[in-house]
């Protein structure tokens, strides 16, 4: 088919080119005093998952954080070859019986989770009294229902002004808030990623390799009266899919900001990690400095700022675990929401990244209070991955030490365990909740038995720099200001 022609080389373009040598020159948009702040909360919508295995969508969070950490760090990103054969890899176990998802009702791999996306109910006996709220107890039930149906869990309405709710996506895989676009104004499910810094949503004559794009709000002239499209093309690669598009200007609000004329993108083509039904998303907001932005345009919370909606270009990040039910997720514009952290343990640090990312120096990593006595790492602070990639070596003596074990597959730890992993910035340490270590079950009918560890290797970046995704961010409230270019994190309240 001809479209697949299209993305094969649209692929290898993009394969092929090193972002980091096509990072154009910082530019800077000072803000305007004003000291407004807005809010927007983040929501559950199910839309069930019928086509992937929980630890086939795993393997993807970990490609995902390889090839960003690759890209985030200035090197060439892992052959697609490599990245397709570590899913086979998985794949090859599933299908082999090596992984242990066989129980009463289900026989092997590929016809998993269609057995098991139709229904929130729990998993297993064993499963169905797991503690949401203690350690020691295992995986939660819903995260297993979770990780199985896919879908949105929706924020409560955020009280902050400026403040979008952020809803979770399946098990904590990402953070979505809904915006308003066009005119009449529509409503957009978009991902917001610390970790990226380029914003579209799908096009009317969207394509991809299944032909159209999916169950997903579309933008363009037949829907939106003030939408205009240039003829400057962008493509954005991720650590999985990739969209390609064109430029466009047309009024974005986000919490009741009106952005008007705001130039962001549309895809025309997007590859099948964003076109699929089951995406619950419509696009995706990169709010890393936009420096690194293949579209060569100002994020949006920048052109708030330059534009005197908000005094600053400040995002701030509080994401909530599934488990918890406490659906508090939520990101704020222009400033930091005091009701969502302990005021005097915040911690403000520069930002390391030559390129744009948010990169901060971690000053220690403990485990159970022990330090490990890893020195000159930094963390790439990214709400856009779900897991923290680490140099092979660090995952390895963080495991040993948390009683976890990595075989070529992955690293895995009891999911009973009680183990603590803690993060230092600033003079501060943050501790990872044990039950965010414990990802989820080898064997998802023995949630008590091993589960996947929240901490993976990276094959590729320098042996000092860690991709610190959302195992990590949903233990602290972040806050990234590109003005001040400053990191800014504090314990939760
Ligand atoms: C897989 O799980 C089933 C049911 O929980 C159990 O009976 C079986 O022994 C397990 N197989 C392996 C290889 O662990
Ligand atoms: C998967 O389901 C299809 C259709 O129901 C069936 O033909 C096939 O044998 C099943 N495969 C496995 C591995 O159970
Ligand atoms: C699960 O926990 C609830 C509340 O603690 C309790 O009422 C219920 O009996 C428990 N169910 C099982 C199957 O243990
Ligand atoms: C974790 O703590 C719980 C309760 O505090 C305890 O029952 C359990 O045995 C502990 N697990 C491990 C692996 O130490
Ligand atoms: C939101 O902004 C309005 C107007 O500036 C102010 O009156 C109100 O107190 C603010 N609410 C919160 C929760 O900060
Ligand atoms: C598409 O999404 C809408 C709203 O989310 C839902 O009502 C509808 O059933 C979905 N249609 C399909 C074919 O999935
Ligand atoms: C933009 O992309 C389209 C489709 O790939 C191509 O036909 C067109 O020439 C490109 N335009 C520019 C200005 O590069
Ligand atoms: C929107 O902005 C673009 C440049 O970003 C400009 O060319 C265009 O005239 C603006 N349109 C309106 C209606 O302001
Ligand atoms: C941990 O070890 C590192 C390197 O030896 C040292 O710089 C740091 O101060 C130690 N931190 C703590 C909390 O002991
Ligand atoms: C850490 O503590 C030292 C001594 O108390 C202080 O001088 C320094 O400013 C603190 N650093 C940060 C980033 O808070
Ligand atoms: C993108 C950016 O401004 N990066 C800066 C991060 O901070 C370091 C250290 O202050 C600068 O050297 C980078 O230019």
């Amino acid at each position: 088919m001809q479209l697949s022609i299209v993305f094969a080389v649209l692929l290898a373009c993009i394969l092929s080119s090193t972002p980091s040598h096509a990072i154009p020159a910082r530019t800077r948009h000072q803000t305007q005093a004003n000291s407004r702040m807005v809010t927007v909360p983040l929501k559950r919508l199910y839309i069930p998952r019928t086509d992937v295995h929980p630890q086939l969508l795993l393997q993807q969070h970990i490609n995902r954080g390889n090839k960003r950490l690759a890209r985030m760090t200035g090197r060439s990103e892992p052959p697609e070859y490599e990245l397709r054969a570590e899913m086979h890899k998985r794949m090859y176990i599933l299908e082999s019986g090596s992984v242990n998802t066989s129980s009463a009702t289900t026989k092997a791999g590929s016809n998993f989770s269609r057995r098991h996306s139709r229904h929130s109910k729990p998993v297993t006996e064993a499963a169905s009294n797991a503690s949401s709220t203690g350690t020691g107890s295992g995986v939660s039930p819903l995260d297993i229902q979770a990780a199985e149906n896919g879908g949105l869990t929706a924020a409560k309405k955020p009280a902050a002004n400026n403040t979008l709710g952020l809803a979770i996506d399946a098990d904590d895989v990402g953070y979505i808030a809904t915006i308003q676009i066009g005119t009449p104004p529509k409503n957009f499910n978009i991902l917001m990623d610390s970790g990226s810094a380029d914003f579209w949503v799908g096009s009317e004559t969207c394509q991809s390799q299944q032909g159209t794009c999916g169950n997903h709000t579309f933008l363009g002239s037949k829907s939106s009266s003030s939408f205009v499209q240039s003829n400057q093309n962008f493509t954005v690669t991720y650590g999985s899919g990739a969209v390609a598009g064109v430029l466009c200007q047309d009024n974005v609000n986000m919490a009741g900001l009106q952005l008007n004329n705001h130039t962001f993108g549309v895809a025309n083509q997007e590859t099948v990690q964003f076109s699929a039904n089951t995406v619950a998303f419509d696009g995706l907001m990169g709010l890393a400095q936009s420096t690194l932005s293949n579209q060569k345009v100002p994020t949006p919370v920048e052109s708030l700022a330059s534009k005197g909606l908000i005094s600053s270009a400040i995002s701030s990040f509080k994401i909530s675990r599934l488990a918890d039910q406490l659906n508090d997720g939520q990101v704020t514009f222009g400033g930091l929401d005091s009701t969502k952290f302990v005021a005097n343990t915040l911690v403000t640090i520069p930002n390391v990244s030559k390129v744009g990312f948010w990169e901060g120096t971690i000053n220690a990593i403990t485990v159970n209070g022990q330090n490990t006595s890893m020195t000159g790492r930094t963390a790439i602070l990214d709400t856009g991955t779900t897991l923290i990639i680490a140099p092979p070596a660090d995952t390895l003596a963080v495991m040993t030490m948390l009683g976890g074990k990595c075989d070529t597959q992955q690293c895995t730890i009891p999911c009973t365990s009680n183990a603590s992993v803690a993060l230092s910035f600033g003079n501060a340490s943050f501790a990872i909740d044990p039950r965010d270590m414990a990802l989820f079950p080898v064997d998802v009918n023995n949630p008590t038995g091993d589960c996947t560890a929240g901490i993976q290797a990276g094959t590729i970046g320098t042996n000092t720099e860690w991709l610190v995704g959302d195992v990590f961010l949903k233990n602290a409230y972040l806050s990234v200001d590109t003005q001040n270019n400053q990191i800014s994190l504090a314990k939760l309240s």
